[in-house]
């Protein structure tokens, strides 16, 4: 009995101490978003922009946003940006986009070079 409770003791507290060390680690290691605009699956008007909110700052040289429309070619012209007073926010303007299906393609490289990508779609009505 006694055994059996020290090794489940044991067992928790290794549990605990590597969530511990492992989660700050990987949250300073790689950036994700955490706010979309025009977020996830969303129909809206026309956005003039798309602004993604990462949990951690970015590396404005080997980050970007793009946006492409349905049939996979890119809408956005203008080049995007990072927030000069959050660097953690990154931006890219939009030309008067028509009706339809766009998919932005985010890259986040946080500063310690550690990247990360995705993709989402919205919808302009
Ligand atoms: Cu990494």
């Amino acid at each position: 009995m006694n055994t059996i409770r020290r090794i489940t003791t044991g067992a928790l507290t290794l549990a605990l101490s590597l969530a511990l060390t492992a989660a700050p680690l990987a949250a300073l290691a790689h950036v994700f978003p955490q706010k979309q605009e025009p977020g996830a699956g969303t129909t809206v008007e026309a956005p003039a922009k798309v602004t993604i909110t990462f949990d951690g700052p970015l590396e404005p040289a080997f980050s970007s946003l793009t946006v492409t429309n349905a049939s996979g070619t890119q809408v956005n012209t203008a080049k995007s940006g990072i927030d000069a007073h959050q660097p953690n926010v990154e931006s890219v303007a939009l030309p008067a986009l028509p009706a339809g299906k766009y998919i932005v393609h985010w890259v986040a490289v946080a500063p310690d070079g550690h990247r990360t990508h995705g993709d989402y779609a919205f919808n302009v009505k």
